[in-house]
């Protein structure tokens, strides 16, 4: 087994966790001294860093949301000094102002740390050629990537977004073997491929997906495995926390969350008490060495589960499981949860059906209404009417019993819905609350 970094990944986890307790008290005390932002939340919660014995005491902490964020626009709860800031990035903000997130010298090191050793247990190595086709810029995945590609020693190809036709002739001219991207545009680059007579699992030598940024399922990697030539590994992370930080290594069991950089939790949102481990939860962070932007106990709205079983790779360090959803992405149909993620695992179910789809809500007077657009496969597209039909019936019915609500499914022609470069926009909710 290949690490990057062998004295941290497989150490023993009760010397992992006395490290931990170590870091978070000396966090603590470093926030209540010199942090306003901090002090004040402590002091409303009645906690001081005498508190912090053992590592279950960061349940007494403060919880922190993207509304702290906000409202400390651009930089009020930053501890470091601008002359300390060495770069800013900005999450993509759906609401109003976006989040600026700021970075020390420390922190770039850091970040790209931990996703070398990703990278590395993912299989990347120095005889590989990594295009990083996320964003360049404010967006954190494609400089997050690229930093830590290079620190590895791999080749990078800094093709950003856009132009895939380009992004396609560099994938074969340049041998790449690997690829950053979000699963969506990844799709959407398989697609043009075949358009250019590519095929990316025959003519091409890439073998590796490091695919994140947004949810994605089990099905669609299987889909993309086979389909593509290649593994498909799940990154994950975020800009609050820097940008791109975890993901799985080769054995794709979970994403490995580095214990000397972070502590996870998760949580029920409702009682915001921690759930049981492998039950499914909103995911709760605190970053144990950020100095720019400290983050204590964040709530990310991630709907994940927790595995504290040391790896069959042999790293120690937690893992999470694939994001289900977001908290606050989550559809209520009728009283009735719906997360985008399940609607795209059972489309995928059906061998007819590709892999675009739209969820539309809608209400109808007092109602509800959910609408499942899928993409057809061009094989299948080209079938009689009453064949289409057949189909139709079966996905609703499957839909249905998936979702324990009414769905009305459109079968559309193969390409009709929108593509993306970044991350996918699925759910189209039209109702006015
Ligand atoms: O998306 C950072 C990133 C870049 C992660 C490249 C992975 C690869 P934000 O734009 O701040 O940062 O969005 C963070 O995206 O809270 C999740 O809801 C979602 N997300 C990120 N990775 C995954 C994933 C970047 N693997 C938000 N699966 C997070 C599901 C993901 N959702």
């Amino acid at each position: 087994m290949v690490y990057w970094n062998p004295r941290i990944e497989d150490m023993p986890v009760s010397e992992l966790k006395e490290m931990q307790l170590k870091q978070l008290k000396m966090l603590v005390y470093k926030l209540y001294t010199f942090s306003p932002f901090y002090r004040q939340k402590m002091m409303d919660k009645g906690v001081t860093p005498e508190d912090i014995r053992t590592l279950a005491d960061v349940t007494k902490l403060p919880f922190m949301t993207k509304k702290d964020l906000r409202d400390g626009y651009p930089d009020k709860l930053f501890l470091a000094s601008p002359r300390e800031v060495v770069r800013y990035h900005a999450s993509s903000g759906t609401t109003g102002k976006p989040t600026i997130v700021g970075y020390t010298q420390n922190d770039i090191q850091n970040w790209s740390e931990s996703v070398a050793r990703g990278l590395v247990s993912a299989g990347i190595s120095t005889d590989d050629v990594l295009q990083v086709s996320y964003t360049y810029g404010l967006f954190s995945g494609g400089l997050g990537l690229h930093y830590a590609a290079e620190k590895v020693g791999a080749a990078v190809v800094p093709a950003s977004t856009g132009n895939t036709e380009r992004q396609i002739d560099l994938i074969r001219d340049m041998g790449v073997t690997a690829i950053a991207a979000t699963p969506s545009y990844l799709l959407h680059l398989g697609e043009v491929a075949e358009k250019m007579g590519v095929s990316i699992k025959n003519d091409t030598k890439l073998r590796l997906g490091i695919l994140g940024a947004e949810p994605w399922s089990q099905r669609m990697r299987e889909r993309m495995e086979e389909w593509l030539g290649i593994r498909a590994i799940d990154i994950y992370g975020a800009s609050e926390l820097s940008g791109p930080l975890w993901c799985e290594c080769s054995e794709q069991k979970g994403i490995h969350v580095w214990s000397d950089i972070a502590l996870v939790e998760v949580i029920d949102p409702v009682t915001e008490e921690p759930v049981a481990p492998g039950e499914k939860g909103e995911l709760v962070i605190t970053m144990l060495q950020k100095e720019a932007l400290p983050i204590i106990r964040y709530r990310l709205g991630d709907i994940t589960t927790l595995h504290e079983e040391v790896c069959s790779c042999g790293r120690t360090h937690p893992r999470i499981g694939r994001i289900q959803g977001r908290v606050d992405d989550m559809i209520i149909i009728r009283g009735i949860n719906v997360f985008p993620s399940q609607v795209e695992h059972c489309l995928m179910t059906n061998p007819e059906v590709g892999n675009e789809f739209q969820i539309v809500v809608d209400r109808k007077g007092a109602l509800d209404t959910i609408l499942v657009r899928a993409e057809l496969r061009p094989e299948a597209f080209g079938d009689r009417v009453f064949e289409l039909d057949a189909i139709k019936e079966r996905v609703t019915h499957k839909l249905r019993g998936s979702l324990n609500v009414g769905v009305t499914v459109e079968l559309v022609e193969p390409g009709s819905l929108p593509r993306s470069e970044g991350k996918a926009k699925r759910v189209v909710d039209k109702r006015v609350f």
